[in-house]
């Protein structure tokens, strides 16, 4: 069986462990990562659109950033919509910052321009991936490619291979502890060609639920329902989803600008996280260690604070053979994960509609955004944690 040999085996070509790679590399240490899906699905995949200011600056200060700069849509603020008023959070203001809109699948196409720009092993639609020796210090992943048998020999496995990867289940049930909250409805997503409402994205509460309306580029507009857990996306059709939209975003500021619907999906909402983040030579990173729901824009983020953790922690190793990083890199991770799995649970339960609340709750609700919305402390509070907490390094 052919046998590769490099110094970090990474399994998973999602915006972790593609940046992973990117970040090893321009410190000479090489690594193989491999793919389960093909080239093509991974940069079409439909799934996160909003960068935080930290995230967008990795990539612009690693050489990766350059159509970035150009396309992106850069956010100083966002409204939030309810009781029909639109409030603005202005980061600008509040914290000097801003986000940035770019696809998810924009940043996965740069990075593997890049890889396959310098020649380095990134190898799509492999099979039967599984990790072993990482508890005894002679860490391998086999898988099969074209139908072979191979091996990588490593001397670190980097799990970036998202929630429903091989990594985190290799880990022994009595060695890592699950935390998991599953939310009672789900997201229904379109993609849609129509100009954006707003400049800037709107957070609508409304009795009838949540909506969310984003966009991919000046043209194009992307917008969330919130919809049953069990929803049939077959009972939507693209009438009742712009019917929907409209009623749950009127009020103030422009009406709903609706257009050509060209795709739809639905997505659960869960929050979960595990610890620690590393078992021996196996390193989790991004989905594989943590979900949070997508009301705060925050998975791929976080995703990309793991990786420049685990990254700086390996170079130390390389360069001058400590191990104290890496021995802390599940600590250090965690007191972000932590902070940015309540905020996105927070922003979840403030937005949405839970059909286990009474009217108390919705006037709760109601108040807690009224605060949020009215007071420069709590527009701070937004402001801070949604264009992203500074990076704490230990
Ligand atoms: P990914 O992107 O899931 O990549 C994992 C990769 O591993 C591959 N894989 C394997 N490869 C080899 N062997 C195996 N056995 C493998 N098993 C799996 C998979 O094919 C895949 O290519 O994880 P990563 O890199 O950790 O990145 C995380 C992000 O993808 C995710 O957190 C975000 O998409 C979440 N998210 C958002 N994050 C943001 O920061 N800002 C947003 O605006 C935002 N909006 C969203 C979102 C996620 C959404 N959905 C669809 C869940 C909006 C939505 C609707
Ligand atoms: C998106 O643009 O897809 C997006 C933006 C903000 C969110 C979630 C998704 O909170």
């Amino acid at each position: 069986m052919p046998r590769i040999k490099t110094r970090v085996g990474i399994v998973g070509a999602g915006p972790a462990g593609l940046l992973l790679a990117h970040l090893l590399h321009l410190e000479g240490i090489d690594s193989v990562v491999i793919e389960s899906r093909s080239r093509q699905y991974i940069e079409t995949r439909l799934r996160a659109g909003l960068l935080e200011q930290g995230s967008a600056d990795v990539m612009i200060e690693t050489g990766v950033g350059e159509r970035l700069q150009r396309e992106c849509l850069r956010h100083g603020g966002v409204y939030i919509k309810f009781r029909g008023e639109l409030k603005h959070i202005d980061f600008q203001d509040l914290v000097g910052q801003s986000v940035m809109i770019y696809a998810q699948q924009e940043v996965v196409k740069d990075l593997v321009a890049a890889r396959l720009g310098y020649n380095e092993p990134l190898m799509f639609e492999v099979g039967n991936v599984a990790v072993d020796g990482h508890a005894t210090g002679t860490p391998s992943i086999s898988f099969t490619a074209d139908g072979k048998d191979q091996a990588i020999d490593c001397d670190f496995i980097a799990g970036c291979d998202g929630f429903h990867g091989i990594c985190r289940p290799s880990i022994p049930a009595g060695d890592i502890k699950m935390f998991d909250r599953e939310y009672p409805f789900a997201w229904l997503g379109i993609l849609a060609d129509a100009k954006p409402t707003e400049e800037e994205l709107v957070y609508a509460h409304h009795e009838r639920g949540f909506a969310l309306l984003t966009m991919r580029s000046p043209t194009v507009t992307r917008a969330y329902l919130q919809v049953a857990r069990d929803e049939d996306i077959n009972q939507w059709s693209d009438e009742r989803i712009w019917e929907e939209l409209a009623l749950r975003t009127a009020g103030e500021g422009n009406p709903l600008s609706v257009g050509k619907i060209t795709q739809k999906g639905i997505t659960d909402m869960r929050s979960f996280a595990c610890e620690p983040m590393q078992y021996g030579r196996l390193f989790l990173a991004g989905d594989a260690a943590h979900i949070v729901p997508p009301t705060g824009a925050k998975g791929m983020n976080l995703a990309i604070a793991d990786v420049r953790i685990l990254a700086r922690a390996l170079i130390a190793y390389y360069k001058s053979g400590r191990t104290d990083l890496l021995e802390a890199y599940s600590r250090t991770c965690l007191k972000r994960v932590w902070k940015v799995q309540r905020f996105s649970w927070w922003v979840t339960q403030l937005l949405h509609r839970n059909d286990q609340d009474n009217d108390f709750d919705l006037r709760r609700q109601i108040a807690d955004i009224d605060y949020l919305t009215g007071s420069r402390a709590g527009r701070m509070t937004w402001a801070e944690n949604y264009v992203g907490l500074p990076m704490e390094w230990d």
